[in-house]
Parts: C-alpha cells; sequence; structure tokens
C-alpha cells in the first residue's frame, strides 16, 4: 500500500501531543519531487519511549576499542556493564603468529556497593597491575561507565600513573554511558583517544607496501573484514591498518603511512578520516563493500584514486572472475526473494549499506531508518568540487579539490583532468534519503511502538535489526535478520558475503518455522472502534 505524510497522525495514535510533534520531524515519506527532505536526528530518545539505542560506553568500548586485540580493555564499573559486552559484537579476531589477542577476556573491576561510596581508584589501579603481570598486553584501555563519572573516579590520573610505573600505555576513556544522545558520542571519544595517542605514534615514514591503504570503520562483524582483506590483497593493495577489526595497537601506530584511508562505516569514524586528512594530507574516500555492485563500484573507486594501468587491469580481473562464480548463484537465491519488501533499521550505517544487497536479491526496501546517525547520514554531505590545477606540481599530478578548508588531493593525470573529474570520488557520503524511493520511509530512532504499527500497516517481508527487536517481530510471524551481529553468520561483505546473505535470507523465507505462526492480524481485527447511537 502507498504511505502518504498524513497516514503517520493516524499511525501515532496513542502518542500525546507534544510527542507525536517531537516524532514526526524524525520520520519522512520519501518524496522525489522535493529537491532536500530533511529530518531531525542525533537527538535525545523522549524517556519512558524504548528505544533500541546504546549508550556512549557502549560505542566507545564495545564498538571502537574492542577489536583492537593486543589490548586488554578494562571496563571500570559494575560487572554487568563488562559481562553485557563481552563478544555479543561478534567482532572476530585471528592472533598473528607470536602474536596477542585478548578479545576473549572481559576485564572488568566489578564495582560494589563500598566502592560506589569509598571511590573505585584503588582497585582500578590494582586491577591495572594484575592485568600487566598476568597479560602482559601490549597496551591497555580503561573504559568508564555511568556510576565512574557520578562518583567522580580520576581514571585519568590512576591510568597515568599505571603507564609510568608499567611502561607501556595505559589510555583512559571518559565515556561515561550517559554522554550524548546514544553510542555515536563513545565513537567520538574513541576516536579522539586513538588519534592523540595511538595513530602516528611511530617513527615510520614510508608505508610497507604499494598501494598502502586503511580501512576505517570496518570491525570485522562475523569475518566481514576477511573477505575485504581477501579482495584487496589479491589486487595488490597493502592494508596499513584496518579500524578497528581484527586490528592492534601496533597496527594502528603506523596508520599514518598509508597513502589513502577507505571509510566503510562512515558514522562511527569519519573523524579520524577527517584528523588524519588535517594532519598528514591523506585523503579519504567513502567505500561500501555491502553487496555485490557497491563491492564492485568500491574497487573502480579505488583503482581510479591511484590510476595505475597495472592496478586497473587487475582489478578489472578480480572483478570479472568474482562476478562469473558469485552472480550465478544469487540468480538461484534470487528465485526465492524476488518480489518482497524488508524494513532495515540498524545502528548508523547499516540500514543504508545493506539496501543494494536486498535489490540485488529483488528485495525492495520500503522502511528504513538509523538508531543513531546524524543528519549527514540521511541528507548526505555535500562537496562541491573546485578543482584546480597545481601548476609547480606537474611532476606529481594531482587535483587539489577545496571545500570549508578541507582539501583532497587526488592523483590524476593533468591530461586525464577533464575526462574524470566528474567521475572521481570525492571525500562524500550521499546519505540515504536520495536512496530511498517514493512514498518509502525513513525513520531516525525508531521504538518498539512504532515498529509494530509500521509492521502491522506495511506487512514487510522480513525484518532487519538487532537483539531487542527480533524476537517480537518473529512472533508476529515474520522473518527477521539480525544486521548488527548476523544472528551468528557471515561474513556478509563482499563477494563471498554477498552468497552467505542471499543463503540465509532466502532460508529465512523457506523454512516451514512460519507455518506454525499465526500473525496477530489473521486472527484480529485491523481496526478497532466504538460506533455512536444517534
Ligand atoms: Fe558503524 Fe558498525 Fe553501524 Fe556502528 Fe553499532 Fe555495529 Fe551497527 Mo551494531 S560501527 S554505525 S555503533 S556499521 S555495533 S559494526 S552493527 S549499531 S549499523
Ligand atoms: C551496541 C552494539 C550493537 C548491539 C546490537 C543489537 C552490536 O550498540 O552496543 O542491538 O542487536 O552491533 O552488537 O549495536
Amino acid at each position: 500500500m502507498a504511505f502518504r505524510e498524513q497516514d503517520l497522525d493516524a499511525l501515532m495514535y496513542e502518542y500525546p501531543a507534544k510527542v507525536k510533534r517531537n516524532r514526526k520531524k524524525h520520520i519522512l515519506v520519501r518524496d522525489t519531487s522535493q529537491q532536500k527532505q530533511e529530518i531531525e536526528a542525533n537527538t535525545r530518545t523522549i524517556p519512558g519511549i524504548i528505544t533500541n539505542r546504546g549508550c556512549a560506553f557502549a560505542g566507545c568500548k564495545g564498538v571502537v576499542l574492542g577489536p583492537l586485540k593486543d589490548m586488554v580493555h578494562i571496563v571500570h564499573g559494575p560487572v554487568g556493564c563488562g559481562y553485557y559486552s563481552w563478544l555479543t559484537r561478534r567482532n572476530k579476531a585471528r592472533t598473528d603468529e607470536g602474536g596477542k589477542n585478548f578479545i576473549e577476556y572481559c576485564v572488568t573491576t566489578d564495582m560494589q556497593e563500598s566502592d560506589i561510596v569509598f571511590g573505585g581508584e584503588k582497585k582500578l589501579a590494582q586491577l591495572i597491575d594484575e592485568v600487566v603481570e598476568t597479560l602482559k598486553p601490549n597496551a591497555i584501555s580503561v573504559s568508564a561507565t555511568c556510576p565512574v563519572g557520578l562518583i567522580g573516579d580520576d581514571i585519568n590520573a590512576v591510568s597515568k600513573a599505571a603507564q609510568q610505573k608499567h611502561h607501556i600505555p595505559v589510555l583512559s576513556f571518559s565515556c561515561e554511558g550517559y554522554r550524548g544522545v546514544s553510542q555515536s558520542a563513545g565513537h567520538h571519544i574513541a576516536n579522539n583517544g586513538l588519534m592523540e595517542h595511538v595513530i602516528g605514534d611511530s617513527d615510520s615514514e614510508e608505508a610497507p607496501g604499494k598501494y598502502a591503504i586503511n580501512m576505517l570503520g570496518e570491525y570485522n562483524i562475523g569475518g566481514d573484514s576477511w573477505e575485504i582483506e581477501r579482495i584487496l590483497e589479491e589486487i595488490g593493495y597493502t592494508l596499513v591498518s584496518v579500524m578497528t577489526g581484527n586490528s592492534s595497537y601496533e597496527e594502528l601506530r603506523e596508520a599514518h603511512t598509508a597513502e589513502l584511508n577507505l571509510v566503510q562505516c562512515h558514522r562511527s569514524i569519519n573523524y579520524i578520516a577527517e584528523m588524519l586528512e588535517k594532519k598528514y594530507g591523506t585523503p579519504w574516500l567513502k567505500v561500501n563493500f555491502i553487496g555485490i555492485e557497491s563491492t564492485v563500484e568500491s574497487l573502480r573507486d579505488m583503482a581510479l584514486y591511484f590510476d595505475d594501468p597495472a592496478l586497473t587491469q587487475k582489478t578489472e580481473e578480480v572483478i570479472a572472475r568474482e562476478l562469473a562464480r558469485v552472480e550465478p548463484v544469487m540468480e538461484q537465491y534470487k528465485k526465492i526473494c524476488n518480489d518482497k519488501t524488508a524494513f532495515c533499521f540498524v545502528g548508523g550505517s547499516r540500514g543504508h549499506h545493506y539496501q543494494k544487497l536486498f535489490k540485488e536479491l529483488g528485495i525492495e526496501t520500503i522502511l528504513a531508518g538509523y538508531e543513531f546517525a546524524h543528519r549527514d547520514d540521511y541528507e548526505g554531505r555535500e562537496v562541491i568540487p573546485d578543482i584546480k590545477m597545481d601548476a609547480d606540481n606537474r611532476n606529481i599530478p594531482e587535483i587539489k579539490v577545496e571545500k570549508d578548508e578541507r582539501r583532497f588531493r587526488l592523483k590524476i593525470p593533468p591530461e586525464r583532468m577533464e575526462e574524470l573529474k566528474d567521475k572521481i570520488p570525492l571525500s562524500n557520503y550521499p546519505g540515504m534519503i536520495p536512496d530511498m524511493k517514493d512514498g518509502h520511509i525513513v525513520v531516525d530512532d525508531l521504538n518498539h511502538f512504532e515498529t509494530e504499527e509500521f509492521i502491522r500497516i506495511l506487512k514487510p517481508d522480513i525484518f532487519a535489526s538487532g537483539i531487542k527487536d527480533k524476537y517480537v517481530v518473529q512472533k508476529m510471524g515474520i522473518p527477521s535478520k539480525q544486521l548488527h551481529s548476523y544472528d551468528y553468520s557471515g561474513p556478509y561483505a563482499g563477494f563471498n558475503g554477498a552468497i552467505r546473505f542471499a543463503k540465509d535470507v532466502a532460508d529465512g523465507f523457506t523454512t516451514p518455522t512460519w507455518n506454525f505462526i499465526n500473525p496477530p492480524w489473521q486472527n484480529e481485527p485491523l481496526l478497532s472502534g466504538t460506533v455512536e447511537e444517534g
């Protein structure tokens, strides 16, 4: 059914007027006749509403720092904060030869009532001593949970003292859960800390190999990064670091030597991309390795950036071989998935990234959104190219693109500039809204009430989101796919990931389970009300 802007009022029938006014700004029905549609985002969830969002601690320790495997990540706080952030995100890591890997450890000060009353600094200092002695990590992070900020423990001072005592980096992060409005604040805190204390903290000036790149915003969930690395390394790229999937403190120190930064998840790490650009002049390129088409497009953009015929040729060879292998398999799954509809609601980038992969299977995303993205993730960031040649620099051909003091140097031979300038992938991100079709819905910080209402009205064939709403939706008789943890499957990125995803989704549609579940609307009327006489 076609959904219209005015249908939103009916959908929100239970909201008090003030709440309705607020939530309406976070929901839009796509209308391509409008030049630009705006949405409110990155604001506080209304207290009492059941949101899927996480906290700043989750964004800092869980998302950005957690995957760094040669570090021990200490949670200073009650045991629950450590326990519930222990391995649930499925950021995988393999131990390098002779290397250290503490990913499977859950290390916390386990604060008790007495620590809240008398302070937990001593306990933290003792735990750091114990960690150094027993685990000998390359570095330690200390992340603060809510009570730490409330009682005023100075984790910064404790960490500094421990660093002097043990001669290993002990980094503290004031990422108390209540900071900011979601996990997004935690990404920022972690990014700042890594940039200040880790990235570039080595004497290396040269990259370790040819076509040296960092991959930012890739966390190796379900092994995604390994599949992307397989492709990039075969083409001939040197991965200096991945931020931060399957990565290490030691790898990150070298990140400044890369020639180009790829940005997979824009939301969680754009700060580092921008800071690297400012500090070292390294440009960044938005990529997307979710979906076959997006993967191919990203590989071609990268080849265009380096503009080396041998690299371009190898890129095309790998693309042709992989497409010949995976496309016939996708065709088979498409027969099951074709003409179906999806809701796709995930954190800060996957709500958009997965839409193309759904599309490749013939599944249309009719409602999408992010938990905690900012407006530029929805509306895009505009970079107006103002291309100038540097006449003195003809031996190192480059294009300078300037906007808001941001400069991108793209190595393109001058004679090809005219031909390539419109194709150059600038450091920008078009956002989710322009990719949505007329009548489709974009929702920021979708909550449980709205989820049920939208499902009742639009009845999608598959619902993609996270653990907090998965089971409610499945009990309504609709297959659900966790796009955070991949329901213990994966990888879903790259060519092999697309096939794995297609199989999992097709299995979701064809399982006989659905014969045993009656969706509520089969037995209950969709409308209810009273008829007044007279
Ligand atoms: Fe980036 Fe992520 Fe996401 Fe994210 Fe997350 Fe995640 Fe996510 Mo869960 S970094 S914004 S804070 S792509 S943990 S790996 S799945 S909400 S859409
Ligand atoms: C987080 C992590 C999370 C949660 C997933 C979910 C993840 O936000 O702290 O709600 O299903 O990907 O593990 O986003």
